[in-house]
């Protein structure tokens, strides 16, 4: 059985809904620290789980007689440099207890989601290598770096299966992302469609590497239903699909909206942003596992824009 924790989260819950197609849906436990995601508590097994808290994660694993754990929940860049604290606590506590949890034979697999955010500064910004300097700068960034460190140490002391990415920015419509610096990127498309102005936290000309949702949660079953020895990275993949700046997604966005308008007024985001890549190098990912993306930025913003429409006209045909 497989166990999601932060399943009400932006990736989390997309994760649910697509194991739940593979796996069938008394295969797949959906968990998180409250019922904050209607659509998730609602549709199949969900717990209240603390990742934070061992005996909370162990009793749900042997209620449940789950093998397979996604530990998709921490906070992020953003909200952790206003909690630095609480973002060490939380991301690195239910970490611990994950490995630990598979390192006492309790679980099999375990799935924990590493981020661009590894890379600070000083990384060359283009093209990013998978091995390259890593000088986090962001709390949220720091936690990404030394669990991937101790995953790779798990995997080579004590033989546990767990396998990681760095994911990019990630764009999706169902769940609003929560503490992010990539955010912009899923704002823009909501406000877009609700009042045709986004005024935008970073800067026109800030390239980001970003994913549709998508290529991520496919990325994501890809490398755990890859065979373990063709698993041939232990910390963490970089995982790549594409690089836009948030000038060019409002011109995406003008094609299908004319008299959309953007404003830019960057604010502490944007000394986040400045320290991560523009572009990533996922050669490794594309020859180990055969990755490869299949969403564009004009597919990005197709769906987007379709997807949103549906979502608040539904919900404006509904009120009126
Ligand atoms: C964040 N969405 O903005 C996350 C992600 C690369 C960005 O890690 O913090």
């Amino acid at each position: 059985k497989i166990l999601i924790i932060g399943a009400c989260g932006q990736i989390g819950s997309e994760l649910t809904f697509k194991l739940r197609n593979i796996y069938g849906d008394n295969n797949v436990i959906a968990s998180d620290i409250s019922y904050s995601n209607p659509d998730i508590v609602n549709s199949g097994i969900f717990e209240i789980v603390d990742a934070q808290d061992y005996a909370s994660v162990k009793i749900c694993v042997e209620k449940h007689d789950v093998d397979t754990v996604y530990l998709m929940a921490a906070m992020l860049s953003a909200t952790g440099e206003k909690y630095p604290m609480k973002a060490w606590d939380l991301n690195m506590t239910s970490l611990f207890h994950v490995l630990n949890l598979a390192r006492a034979k309790f679980i099999k697999k375990v799935f924990w989601p590493s981020s661009i955010a590894v890379f600070g500064p000083t990384t060359p910004k283009d093209y990013t290598p998978q091995y390259t300097i890593m000088e986090p700068s962001t709390v949220y960034g720091i936690t990404k770096q030394v669990g991937e460190r101790w995953c790779e140490y798990y995997f080579n002391k004590y033989d546990v299966d767990v396998r990681s990415l760095r994911y990019p920015g990630i764009i999706s419509w169902k769940t609003l992302p929560g503490g992010g610096t990539t955010d912009y990127a899923v704002e823009i498309y909501h406000e877009a469609i609700k009042n045709k102005f986004y005024n935008c936290f970073l800067k026109e000309d800030t390239k980001l590497p970003m994913m549709f949702m998508d290529d991520a949660i496919n990325a994501t079953v890809d490398i755990m239903s890859a065979n373990s020895e063709d698993i041939k990275i232990r910390s963490s993949y970089n995982l790549a699909a594409i690089s836009f700046t948030p000038k060019e997604v409002a011109e995406s966005i003008k094609k299908y909206i004319p008299d959309f308008e953007i404003k830019y007024e960057p604010d502490y985001r944007q000394d986040i942003a400045n320290t991560w890549p523009k572009s990533i190098n996922d050669s490794y990912a594309r020859q180990d596992w055969k990755w490869k993306h299949k969403f564009s930025l004009e597919g990005i913003t197709k769906e987007m824009l379709l997807e949103l429409d549906k979502k608040y006209n539904q919900i404006l045909k509904k009120n009126n």
